[in-house]
């Protein structure tokens, strides 16, 4: 059994490839300090982009839904409302069961167990928490929602702090606990380590509980010399002092970690990154296509420990 925490767009790809071979035994541990309420509805994209990506229905964007169209949107800007978030009317489908459930009073886990059936996805998907954990980017012009910083005002202002709201108070399910537990494996997908790997860490027992497991966990490095794969993680990691370099990345993951795979391009960093008592892999680990995903897929599932 293998376990991958994960967060959005970047993480997807490691997931689908992983899936490929083995749906039944993987378990993804999804990122939730990015969930928003936004028209009265409750988003929640990193566990959205997961599920649309493993019901093969993922836009190529990295989130929502393929061909989707954007009519709701249109009329909602008719109506003077702030629409700087893209809601594709099928994704709106999504959210808007999901906000009748919670109406309900289900939990995340619950709900999200429900949606990947409907969409007829058989790996099983946990929500990092269902406490309310929130990644706040505190800015040059005040504190703001994380898709606030990065989606409404576009990554522009200056990143003074980050921290998850509500992560002191969160718990975590106990089977989410379990299959960490259980699994052979753990992976750490190439996701930013502040927004979408970070709020993970924070639920209580979760990040304690990886400590002890940190034999059997392995890192892949999102970042390929100083530059990330994909996404705002300099810009997350230099707020946060963290060196912006597959070492530094190593260094914040220590304590959990002790495995991390590098791009072969920055081979010169293994034996700093080993002397932080880990082993380290090197490969390619640029995923362009289903093969590249697929390789790297079975390089991590063939990593000797
Ligand atoms: N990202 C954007 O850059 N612009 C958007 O308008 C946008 C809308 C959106 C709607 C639903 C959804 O599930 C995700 C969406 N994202 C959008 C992606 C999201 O902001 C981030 O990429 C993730 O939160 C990071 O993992």
């Amino acid at each position: 059994m293998i376990t991958v925490l994960a967060g959005g767009t970047g993480s997807v790809k490691i997931i689908r490839g992983l899936a490929s071979r083995s749906s039944k035994d993987l378990t993804i541990v999804s990122n939730v300090g990015d969930n928003i309420w936004l028209h009265g509805l409750y988003i929640c994209p990193d566990v959205d982009t997961v599920l649309y990506g493993l019901a093969g229905i993922l836009s190529e964007r990295g989130w929502g839904i393929k061909n989707d169209s954007f009519c709701f949107l249109d009329q909602m800007e008719k109506l003077q409302q702030d629409v700087w978030f893209k809601l594709g009317d099928r994704d709106i489908a999504t959210h808007l069961l999901r906000t009748a459930l919670i109406n309900q009073g289900k939990n995340l886990t619950e709900i999200t167990e429900w949606m990947a059936e409907k969409y007829s996805v058989s790996e099983k998907i946990y929500p990092a928490t269902d406490s309310r954990l929130e990644t706040v980017i505190v800015t040059d012009q005040g504190p703001m929602h994380i898709q606030e910083f990065w989606v409404k005002h576009q990554g522009n202002p200056t990143v003074r702090d980050i921290f998850y709201k509500g992560a002191e108070s969160s718990t975590a399910n106990p089977n989410l606990l379990n299959s960490l537990k259980n699994s052979e494996l753990i992976v750490i997908a190439p996701a930013n380590p502040i927004s979408s790997i970070n709020p993970i860490l924070k639920v209580n027992e979760i990040g304690e509980l990886l400590t002890k497991l940190r034999k059997k966990v392995v890192a892949i490095s999102p970042l390929i010399g100083e530059q990330a794969i994909s996404g705002p993680a300099v810009k997350y990691m230099k707020a946060m002092n963290v060196t912006n370099s597959p070492l530094g990345v190593a260094a914040y993951y220590s304590d959990i970690v002790g495995n991390f795979i590098i791009d072969s391009s920055d081979s010169i960093l293994s034996s700093k990154i080993a002397s932080l008592d880990m082993n380290v892999f090197q490969t390619d680990i640029i995923m362009k296509d289903p093969r590249d995903e697929q390789r790297l897929a079975s390089y991590v599932k063939s990593l000797p420990f």
